[in-house]
């Protein structure tokens, strides 16, 4: 925590020269390792400026790489979590006058989407805590990998699609891994074959993902899930930044626009014969 502190303090000293460096954010994103002590501090600084500086320009916002946005903040109670241990984790979204705020609008069915991913893009989870009299919400967790965790609160307020972050901690030395090769096949958890065509994804068009689920050779027509067919979410290589991903008809097909090049990890979640299934892919950006 007090190293993670004082990198954010050493870092925030360069931050003004960083846009530079975000002209092309495909090479942050393959500049900024994922491995060593925590880049977590880091990244969220500069994205801080680039989000400033670079809003107008950008197709489709990238957006979950801030604690603090458009006046609300996300406070976690204590982001510092046992590995291996079901924890409650609890967080609450506070306005700029530090008030708890109570009122969410409900999107996907839900009003508040609580997505958590390892730095490395490992360990994605997608829950759906309960808000407490007091304006907590809490989740049950368990994360049974050690090192540094992003936390996605998505939610709507006043009509306004947000997703704040914050970074989580979990004890022991991380053993980060790169990110898988892009592959155009992959298995979920459950045993479902799945196949991604994504035709050519280039920065700043929108990109067709169509997913193809199949069973022991067999199609599967999945159930509705959150209002959708599917639900998907991208994470950014590098920075984690949160890409919004909308779903395009009932089936498994979802519209982005990916903002940069670059690679990202995209995970599909679909229900079939009433559990939820988790996929991921790696999209290459260029
Ligand atoms: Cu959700």
């Amino acid at each position: 925590m007090t190293e993670q502190r004082s990198a954010r303090f050493r870092l925030a000293a360069f931050v003004a020269a960083l846009p530079l460096l975000f002209g092309g954010a495909a090479l942050a994103g393959a500049a900024i390792e994922p491995h060593g002590e925590d880049p977590t501090a880091r990244t969220a600084e500069q994205e801080d400026h680039m989000s400033a500086t670079d809003t107008a320009h950008a197709p489709d916002p990238v957006r979950g790489l801030a604690v603090a946005a458009d006046d609300l903040q996300v406070v976690v109670e204590q982001p510092e979590l046992r590995r291996g241990r079901t924890e409650s984790l609890r967080f609450r979204i506070v306005d700029e006058h530090g008030r708890t705020i109570r009122d969410f609008d409900v999107t996907h069915e839900k009003r508040m989407h609580l997505i958590l991913a390892r730095r490395d893009l490992s360990g994605f989870q997608h829950l759906h805590p309960e808000l407490g009299a007091d304006g907590v919400w809490s989740a049950d967790v368990q994360l049974d990998a050690a090192g540094s965790y992003r936390l996605f609160a998505d939610f709507s307020h006043d009509d306004t699609a947000r997703t704040l972050a914050a970074d989580l901690r979990v004890d022991g030395a991380a053993d980060l891994r790169p990110l898988p090769a892009p592959q155009p096949a992959a298995v979920s958890d459950g045993g479902y074959d799945v196949r991604l065509d994504a035709g050519r994804a280039e920065p700043g068009k929108e990109a067709d993902l169509r997913f193809t689920i199949t069973r022991d050779g067999a199609p599967v027509k999945t159930e509705p899930y959150l209002g959708a067919g599917g639900h998907l979410v991208a994470l950014r290589e590098g920075d984690m930044a949160f890409l919004h991903v909308h779903p395009m008809d009932d089936g498994v097909r979802f519209a982005a626009t990916f903002p940069t090049a670059g690679r990202y990890r995209l995970f599909l979640q679909f229900q079939h014969e009433g559990r939820i299934h988790t996929v991921a892919f790696t999209q290459e950006v260029s």
